[in-house]
């Protein structure tokens, strides 16, 4: 990163947690957007979710990016801006940035400033030449991106992880839309997407043994008694994660163990034993699904890589019709 590349804050409304989580508790049923899992513990805890033996999503998408980097890189043009939204710690963009040129520019997105300043270093110490623009900012409200001075070089949006999946199919629609407003005319698209498969699976991935993904949910929890001051017990509630295969998503739930209550500022939340606080959804999508949804929302799908075992897929869209369609390639 270079020194006149600080951080950029846009649109982070601080009492957006606060809001939300009171406005959330007044509703019945109740749910919180999975946006807010993101603070400094919920990312750590994210990070080492990607490295249980059940969450294959990172290992399947990691080794698609591992043997196709360099296919994808030529299809997307190495001098292009890659704007990543959602970066985290950023453990998988070197995958593909090693086959960018020094020209290229990475402007890395994320809502948890303590992870995006060292994830960009970082990845600015193995890429010296590269420009890089970490913006911390919220990517579902996607704010205008000041590219002033890269006017001529291809815009490419990097979405992997399988995120998408935390929208409802609207949500992805409009998400999808917006982004192709915001990076304009012949841009591009790198997205990750995780494939329907066995419940037992897909269970398993959102329950791992070591209780990380309910450390994750419950964070929640604790987020809201450290930032909220949030009057609440934490062994009250249980991590809940299954699929829902009519709605072809995991949904995530904080359960009640009792009849308990929440004090939140001078208002009490009252909850019955088995009631639950819905946290997040993760939808899963066939090929032909998530390329219909992709079509719905202007961009053309011309490509696409899977791993071996046809766990998870990576699309390439691009708003250029007039673009080659490619052959679907599978890892070995
Ligand atoms: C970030 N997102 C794609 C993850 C997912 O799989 O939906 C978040 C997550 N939730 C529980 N485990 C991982």
């Amino acid at each position: 990163m270079s020194s006149e590349s600080p951080v950029l804050q846009v649109d982070l409304d601080e009492d957006d947690f606060h809001i939300t989580v009171r406005n959330s508790l007044r509703r019945r049923p109740r749910s919180i957007p999975p946006k807010f899992f993101y603070d400094a513990r919920g990312s750590e805890l994210f990070d080492l979710i990607c490295t249980t033996p059940e969450y294959y999503l990172t290992r399947a998408e990691s080794g698609i990016l591992d043997e196709f980097g360099a296919e994808m890189a030529g299809r997307i043009g190495t001098s292009c801006v890659l704007i990543e939204l959602g970066s985290g710690s950023a453990g998988k963009t070197p995958l593909l940035l090693r086959h960018l040129s020094d020209q290229a520019a990475y402007v890395p997105i994320d809502i948890c400033k303590p992870l995006l300043l060292p994830s960009t270093q970082r990845l600015s110490t193995m890429f010296p030449e590269m420009h890089m623009h970490p913006l911390c900012a919220d990517y579902t409200r996607l704010p205008s991106v000041n590219l002033d001075g890269y006017a001529d070089r291809r815009r490419v949006i990097f979405f992997p992880g399988s995120s998408i999946g935390n929208c409802t199919p609207v949500e992805a629609m409009q998400l999808l839309r917006h982004a192709a407003q915001l990076v304009g005319a012949n841009s591009a698209m790198l997205i990750g997407v995780d494939s329907k498969k066995s419940p037992a699976v897909l269970n398993a991935a959102y329950n791992d043994a070591a209780g990380y993904t309910a450390a994750f949910n419950l964070n929640l929890l604790a987020r809201m008694q450290r930032e909220l001051g949030a009057k609440l017990e934490l062994d009250g509630f249980a991590h809940y994660a299954f699929y829902n295969a009519a709605m072809g998503r995991i949904e995530m739930h904080l359960v009640s163990r009792k009849r308990q209550r929440i004090c939140l500022d001078d208002e009490v939340f009252h909850f019955d034993e088995g009631e639950t606080m819905h946290t997040e959804n993760s939808y899963k999508y066939t090929v032909h699904e998530f390329q219909q949804l992709a079509w719905a929302a202007g961009w053309h799908p011309k490509m696409l890589w899977t791993d071996r075992d046809g766990l998870f897929n990576v699309h390439y869209l691009s708003l250029s019709s007039s673009e080659p369609v490619f052959p679907h390639r599978q890892g070995r």
